[in-house]
């Protein structure tokens, strides 16, 4: 591809489930520009902040360009060859069940089909499971069971035109920023529109809600059913919808009885009135949508969590209408994509059931293949586990860090050391999961691949090459086909991406005449170029059949009878604090960074908004610990220890601390959060609980306390440590049991001993920095607590000419502001800049805007102005040590 004529390609965001699109142009200096797609209907041109540094992510530095065979590189041939003839010797000696994929909601739908056809198709077993289990698998199960498909029957568009937007576990405004965008702009329009936010924690998204729910974790349940008994109560029943198109609603409301508002609050923490006016607002709106993400599908009762839900707009029939409906967001930008490839172990493709013989036959038939699988694979946690019983020889896994986000991450190490082979295609050469591969083969990374994503609202997108394939780098369906053709297999022979879409969409057609959700039949029959240029587009899409935006306003579910199911919900009460394990540890996710930091953890201007993992605590429970604000504490739980910076802020409810899973061992160390997290998962969907594994909390005993910029990349021999990238180099935090000689750790950081210093040894206080022709080159600051200068200036400062003394105080010189924090990342603003101009009269979001340009570009950090400008925040922001993370 000729990058010197530099066109401007419409492509895809390959972050979050709102599937943006994005215009790239590759840049002759290795970078790319972007720019938001005006003409793509989910973001309509917007961009959050992690879409806009793309360019920053597509460099080559540690990319992984060509296979690797035993630590040495290899050809692709003796590379292929090894997988398959592993893969082969496994299955000749053990059968098909002793191996297996585990793939992800990041590749391509095309990649996914080929891996989901290889597996169930031709290997011949279910042993494929994908990141998704641990991610969507409870909403899958739930749409499942209440409508006998996998269905989302909503759009964005009725997140806008809703007068009621219930956000249940959802962080969107972090997690889904442009949609959370799009959702601000029709309240700014439509005041009277209201938002209620249920999530333990107070979140960026809580400070837009209307009322905020921070109900006690895992009790979504009583919550929802007490709904469906209030509308039941008060005569809010769709008699109508539920006589003609649903079952078991007589049983759900029975059961449902027991949750009085009383019984409600008891049990989720809340006041009565709280429960009493979420209640009535429910009751009393018929434009209701209720969206919800991973507070309730990553549970042990994640399903019923769902089904709770489902259960209120069944029995109010506010399903399928504009302005109405569930709506799960998905977190992945092609999770929706894997669950029509049938990417779960328990699916067939195209929403096709494993275990329907009829939809077996069929799939078999359409690919021709030698086998089908027939009976349910393992799903994720199980798979790791079946390593160690040594039922597993052989082990692929795709686009996913599972050593990072898997449960008992550990345990899951060990399971990756212990497979007797293990294939790995990423696209980075240090990944922790990496480290325990016999094979890693480079997969071609976004801006180098092409095929389709879909969305949360099942809109298919194309993602598009615009890069030229780097190394020996090679698109992930290729590698497939031809480990497929070299274990002997036929039907893997593929000129490019189009054909294979084109008998996935051919297979979505098949015998289908309305009796599956999925059908792309009218995008069958596409040459390349009709392929290429394939615009945003809905399904279903029938070939003849009238294309639909909505599902289920007139019934017409996917269950043997057609109706749509409630169900009877179950509350499993969450354990009581434990004396030894006394907190509930939550987890997910910050706005800048994206899982485990393989592509954003290397743009700059996404590792200045959060630069470390932190325990969000409550100030009564630091207090009775004895843990002040930004010092470390170390969280410990059966399965294992990790040390984070304590955020000490009344967000968080007593008895629960928060932690990011992003942060790994290639970013940091001693901070693996999914090290704690116990492998419970739910009975139904097979989905981890990932926010409510039971820890104890106590100080970390650190003997120093360290802060670094240097330019060369470095990892301190100290308990803890953790990364992040500067434009200049890299800014380290760090922390140790025993400081050995300052000055020599200093040295070893920056790379020279030509060192300027301030020492006060009794104090434990140590300062170094070096300069080169007055440029600062590496400063390193030990301190026996939280070291205290400002971040936000000496990252700054790195790379750039400035006076020794500044440098060794740690702050910018009298005449020169320190900006602090940095709240907003495409104008690098931060928290300081943006209250002294509050001071000086800017007291909305808007006026920030208009006086610093915080806020005016992709507007992620929208939220957290509107918290800085709230008193009750600043008096709490303004006790803040510099060393705490601007979270
Ligand atoms: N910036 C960023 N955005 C992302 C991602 C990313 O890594 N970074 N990842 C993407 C992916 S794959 C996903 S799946 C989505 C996830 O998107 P979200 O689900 O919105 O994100 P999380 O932070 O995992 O969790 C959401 C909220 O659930 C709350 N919660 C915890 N326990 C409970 C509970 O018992 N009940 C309720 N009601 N709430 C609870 C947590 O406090 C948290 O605020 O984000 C996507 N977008
Ligand atoms: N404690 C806790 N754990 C969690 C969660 C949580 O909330 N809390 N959330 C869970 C959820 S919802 C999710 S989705 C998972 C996500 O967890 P993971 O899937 O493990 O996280 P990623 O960092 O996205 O991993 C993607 C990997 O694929 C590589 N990659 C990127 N592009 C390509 C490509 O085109 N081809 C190939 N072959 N490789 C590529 C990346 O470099 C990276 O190593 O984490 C889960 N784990
Ligand atoms: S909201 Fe942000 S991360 Fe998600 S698709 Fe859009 S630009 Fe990408
Ligand atoms: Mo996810």
């Amino acid at each position: 591809m000729d990058v010197g004529a530099r066109p401007s390609v419409a492509t895809t965001c390959p972050y979050c489930g709102v599937g943006c699109g994005v215009l790239a142009r590759a840049e002759p200096d290795g970078t790319a520009s972007i720019v938001g797609d005006k003409s793509h209907p989910a973001n309509l041109g917007r961009l959050c902040s992690k879409g806009s540094s793309l360019g920053e992510t597509v460099s080559l530095d540690e990319r992984l360009l060509y296979p690797v065979v035993d630590g040495q590189r290899a050809s692709w041939d003796s590379a292929i060859e090894r997988v398959a003839g592993a893969f082969g010797e496994a299955i000749a000696t053990h059968g098909p069940g002793s191996v297996a994929f585990y793939v992800s909601g990041q590749l391509l739908t095309e990649d996914y089909y080929i891996a989901n056809k290889l597996m169930k198709g031709y290997i011949g077993t279910a042993n494929i499971d994908t990141n998704s289990r641990l991610c969507m698998a409870s909403s899958v199960a739930g749409h499942k069971r209440a409508f006998g498909a996998d269905t989302v029957p909503g759009t964005y568009e009725d997140l806008e035109a809703a007068d009621l937007l219930v956000l249940v576990g959802s962080n969107l405004a972090w997690c889904h920023p442009v949609l959370f965008q799009r959702v601000m702009a029709a309240k700014a329009e439509r005041p009277d529109m209201r938002i209620v936010v249920i999530d333990p924690r107070r979140t960026a998204t809580s400070v837009a809600a209307d009322l905020h729910l921070a109900i006690a974790p895992e009790t979504d349940v009583p919550l929802f059913a007490g709904l469906l008994r209030h509308v039941a109560q008060c005569g809010r029943l769709d008699e109508f919808y539920l006589d003609r198109y649903t079952s078991g609603a007589d049983e759900a409301v029975a059961a449902a009885q027991e949750w009085t508002i009383g019984g409600v609050a008891s049990a989720t923490g809340l006041a009565p009135v709280e429960v009493a006016a979420f209640y009535d607002w429910v009751a009393g709106t018929e434009r209701t949508v209720t969206v919800y993400s991973q507070g309730v599908n990553q549970s042990g009762h994640g399903t019923d969590k769902v089904n709770a839900i489902i259960n209120v707009h069944l029995a109010t029939g506010r399903i399928g209408r504009p302005g109405m409906g569930p709506f799960s967001v998905t977190g992945q930008p092609n999770a929706m994509g894997g669950r029509e490839v049938g990417g779960l172990a328990n699916m067939l493709a195209c929403h096709m059931e494993l275990a329907n013989p009829a939809h077996r036959e069929l799939v078999q038939r359409h690919w021709a293949s030698p086998v089908i699988a027939d009976t349910p694979g393992l799903k994720a946690v199980d798979m790791f586990e079946a390593i160690h019983e040594g039922r597993i020889k052989a082990l692929w896994v795709m686009a996913t860090n599972p050593s990072v986000s898997l449960p008992d991450a550990g345990r899951v190490d060990e399971a990756l050391a212990k497979v007797p082979f293990l294939v790995v295609s990423d696209v980075i050469t240090e990944t922790d999961t990496l480290r325990h591969a016999e094979v890693a083969l480079p997969a071609a990374a976004w801006g180098e691949k092409d095929g389709t994503v879909t969305n949360s609202e099942r809109r298919i997108s194309r993602q598009r090459q615009f890069l030229p394939l780097p190394g020996e780098v090679r698109a992930d369906w290729a590698i497939m086909c031809d480990v497929a053709k070299c274990m002997g297999f036929d039907g893997f022979d593929y000129d490019g991406p189009h054909e294979i879409f084109d008998e996935y969409a051919a297979l979505s057609a098949l015998e289908n005449d309305g009796s599956r959700d999925f059908d792309i039949g009218g995008l069958t029959g596409l040459s390349a170029a009709q392929y290429d240029m394939l615009r945003p587009t809905m399904w279903p899409l029938p070939r003849d059949g009238r294309p639909a935006t909505r599902f289920f306003a007139n019934g017409g579910f996917y269950t043997p009878d057609g109706r749509g199911r409630l169900l009877v919900t179950e509350f499993v009460a969450p354990e009581k604090r434990a004396a030894r394990y006394p907190f509930t540890l939550n987890t997910g996710r910050v706005r800048d960074q994206w899982h485990t930091m393989t592509r954003t953890g290397r743009a700059a201007t996404l590792s200045a908004h959060i630069a470390e993992p932190y325990a969000e605590m409550h100030p009564d429970d630091a207090a009775e610990l004895g843990v002040e604000a930004a010092e470390l504490v170390t969280i410990e739980s059966p399965r294992g220890a990790i040390i984070v910076r304590a955020l000490v802020t009344d967000r968080q409810q007593c008895g629960s601390v928060f932690v990011p899973f992003h942060w790994n061992d290639a970013t940091s160390r001693g901070a693996r959060v999914d090290t704690l997290v116990a492998p419970v998962t739910d009975p139904v969907s097979g989905q981890p609980a990932s926010k409510s594994s039971r820890v104890a909390v106590r100080p970390f005993d650190a003997a120093f306390y360290g802060f670094a910029v240097t330019r060369e990349k470095r990892a301190p021999d100290c308990e803890y440590f953790a990364r992040a990238t500067l434009s200049a180099g890299h800014a380290l935090e760090f922390a140790g049991r025993t400081l050995g000689d300052p000055r020599a750790l200093a040295e070893e950081l920056i790379g020279t001993d030509a060192l300027v210093s301030v020492v006060d040894e009794a104090a434990g206080s140590f300062r170094f920095a070096a300069f080169e022709d007055g440029v600062l080159v590496g400063a390193v600051f030990f301190a026996r607590g939280p070291v205290a200068v400002s971040r936000a200036w000496l990252t700054g400062a790195l790379g750039q000419a400035c006076g020794h003394a500044a440098v060794l105080a740690g702050r910018p010189p009298q005449d020169q502001p320190d900006p602090g924090p940095t709240v907003c990342a495409c104008f690098k603003v931060g928290a300081n800049t943006i209250r002294a101009a509050a001071v000086k009269g800017a007291v909305t979001v808007d006026a920030i805007g208009e006086c610093l340009g915080a806020g005016t570009n992709c507007g992620s950090c929208r939220a957290e102005i509107q918290r800085l400008l709230t008193v009750a925040e600043v008096t709490q922001d303004r006790v803040r040590d510099d060393a705490e993370v601007g979270a």
